[in-house]
C-alpha cells in the first residue's frame, strides 16, 4: 500500500479527460487500495484516480464517519438525476477553500465494481454529491468551475503563491 500525491489546482493535469478502465486486474485493485489510503490520509470523502495523476475512470468514496462504507467505483455513468441540493464543497485538489455548489440530490447510476462485475445504484444527499464531484474529476472538472470567473481566479493566485511560498521554503531549508 502506498500513499499517492495529490495534484493541486491549476495543475493542467487535472485537466485530462480520463480513459475506461478496460480490465479489472490485480494492478487495478492495487491502484484502488492506494486510493482508499490516500483518501483516508488526507483525509476527504472521495478521491478520482485523475487526482493521482492516473487518468482512468475510477473513483473511491466513503462518506461514513467511521471507515465503513468504502465504495470504489469503475466507468460511471449517471443514468438519472433528480431534485437540486446545495453543498459546501471542498476538494483535496484546492486545498482550503469550501464553497456553495449546486447539484443534483439523487442520482441512479451504472458501474463496474473492482470484482469486475456490472452493478447499478442509487445515491442521495452526501453520497449523490461526492459521486458528481468525483466523476466531474473524470472529466477533467473541478468545483471552482462552478464559480464565477473573480473567484476562481482568486483562487487560483493563492494557490499558485502558496506553493511558490512552499518551494522558496524547500530551497531555503
Ligand atoms: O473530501 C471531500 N469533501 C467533499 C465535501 C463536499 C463535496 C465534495 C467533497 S469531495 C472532497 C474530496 C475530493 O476532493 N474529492 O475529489
Ligand atoms: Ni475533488
Amino acid at each position: 500500500m502506498a500513499k499517492l500525491r495529490i495534484l493541486e489546482f491549476p495543475d493542467p493535469r487535472l485537466r485530462t479527460k480520463a480513459a475506461r478502465v478496460e480490465s479489472v486486474d490485480d494492478t487495478l485493485n492495487a491502484l484502488i487500495d492506494d486510493l482508499f489510503e490516500t483518501m483516508y490520509e488526507a483525509p476527504g470523502i472521495g478521491l478520482a484516480a485523475t487526482q493521482v495523476d492516473v487518468h482512468k475512470r475510477l473513483l473511491v468514496t466513503d462518506v461514513s464517519a467511521d471507515k465503513s462504507e468504502p465504495l470504489a467505483l469503475i466507468n460511471p455513468v449517471i443514468l438519472e438525476k433528480d431534485g437540486v441540493t446545495v453543498t459546501e464543497e471542498g476538494c483535496l485538489s484546492v486545498p482550503g477553500y469550501y464553497e456553495e455548489v449546486e447539484r443534483a440530490e439523487h442520482i441512479r447510476l451504472r458501474y463496474v465494481d473492482r470484482n469486475g462485475d456490472e452493478a447499478e445504484m442509487e445515491a442521495v444527499g452526501l453520497l449523490a454529491v461526492c459521486i458528481q464531484h468525483e466523476i466531474d474529476h473524470l472529466d477533467g472538472k473541478l468545483f471552482v468551475d462552478y464559480l464565477s470567473e473573480a473567484k476562481r481566479q482568486r483562487i487560483r493566485k493563492r494557490l499558485v503563491k502558496d506553493k511558490r511560498q512552499r518551494t522558496a521554503e524547500a530551497v531555503t531549508l
